[in-house]
């Protein structure tokens, strides 16, 4: 009788196992299917990974003090370092000096929005072309929205800028911006826009802005193999569909793949692997609650509904999103780096394949980080709110 229980049991097992694995293709709105190679069944829930303590093997060197919030950094072919502050004005420093950058757009500074993320064209040093994202008040309706914005940066000054994205509707609410770029190996622009606190109308809406992943061209027209090109329901910049509010994005130096985190409500920050046409699930999946408690959604798991990687409960709030792909840490190569703005400190991820294996605080009770990236020295760079830019320094 027992050995029979047990083999039913096993085989019971076994079968759910198999359940749970993803179907290799996601219905998008029941309408159509886009294939997906998406392995990850079960995410990794970091609050089970022990939180290493700070090592404290580097120093805290100070590179731009006395700023109010640098929300953006990127590094010129010199090797000078641009970045935002997110009151609205942007800056190069050249090792030595400061020098701010003139013309810079009207921003609309409201809660989270402002001057947010910076980065350069790949071919920066042929074509001079910069990006921006901003909170802005163009357009119709009262508020504002998440644009994203080319210009040539000539002399410290933006030049012949022109918005070739801008979110839909504007609003007075104050968060979610997203903002976040990153270049594919693909040669296209990537940028990530939060659900502007409208969690139940835009992220599973492909018809409206927010809460989703865009992919453009460095001109800002459309690639034609985008996702959602074919439905005329759609935005045809979408890439993916269903993030709340991404404030992480990189492409992975190695894999080449696009890789975001996003803020949870309370608990459910989340890594996620950015594949084309992908619902990441919010907010009809998620592993946090409301921040009051109460729960909006009893679902972790919904078929057609992509799981994070990695999931954080509680919340770190993170901003900022890394790499190390230098040498200068030794056995650090290729650890993720995120930056928490909740708990003041940068937390580096050891990953194996799709799982995450080891957490480990760095520069602890520092501040609130901002942005966290590598520099063209190899050096890990942090912006830190109330504070400054600074780098850590191996001792
Ligand atoms: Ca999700």
């Amino acid at each position: 009788m027992r050995p029979l229980l047990l083999i039913l049991l096993l085989f019971y097992f076994v079968a759910c196992k198999q359940e749970e694995k993803p179907s290799s293709s996601i219905a998008v709105n029941d309408s159509e299917s886009i294939e997906t190679t998406d392995k990850i069944s079960t995410p990794t829930d970091l609050d089970e990974l022990q939180l290493h303590e700070d090592p404290e093997n580097y120093n805290i060197v100070p590179v731009v003090k006395n700023l109010s919030n640098p929300w953006g950094m990127d590094w010129m072919p010199s090797g000078d370092l641009i970045f935002t502050e997110k009151e609205g004005k942007m800056f190069r420093f050249d090792g030595t000096t400061t020098h701010e950058i003139k013309n810079v757009p009207e921003i609309y500074v409201r809660g989270q929005g402002g001057l947010l993320d910076v980065i350069l064209h790949p071919d920066f040093e042929d074509n001079q072309f910069i990006y921006i994202s901003y909170a802005s008040q163009q357009g119709e309706g009262n508020g504002g929205n998440t644009a994203i914005a080319r210009a040539k940066l000539i002399n410290d000054e933006l030049q012949q800028l022109e918005v070739i994205y801008k979110a839909t509707p504007n609003t007075k609410k104050g968060q979610h911006f997203g903002s976040r770029f990153a270049w594919g190996n693909d040669g296209k622009l990537y940028f990530s826009i939060g659900e502007r606190g409208a969690r139940d109308v835009n992220p599973q809406d492909l018809s409206r802005d927010g809460g989703k992943i865009y992919r453009i061209n460095d001109d800002g027209s459309i690639p034609n193999d985008n996702p959602f090109m074919e439905r005329e329901d759609a935005l045809p910049a979408i890439f993916t569909y269903g993030n709340r509010n991404p404030q992480g994005l990189l492409k992975h130096p190695k894999t080449g793949e696009i890789i975001a985190h996003e803020h949870g409500p309370k608990g459910g920050d989340e890594i996620n692997i950015i594949k084309p046409g992908v619902n990441y699930g919010w907010p009809v999946i998620s592993y946090g609650v409301n921040y009051s408690g109460t729960k909006f959604t009893d679902k972790v798991k919904q078929k057609g509904m992509a799981q994070p990687m990695a999931y954080w409960d509680p919340s770190i709030a993170p901003s900022g999103f890394a790499v190390i792909d230098s040498n200068k840490y030794p056995g650090w190569k290729g650890n993720y780096l995120i930056g928490s703005l909740k708990f003041s400190y940068v937390e580096m991820l050891e990953t194996s394949g799709d799982k995450a294996v080891k957490r480990t605080k760095l520069a602890d009770g520092f501040g609130r980080m901002r942005n966290v990236k590598m520099g063209p020295d190899g050096l890990i760079y942090l912006g830190v709110e109330g504070d400054g830019i600074y780098r850590l320094e191996p001792k």
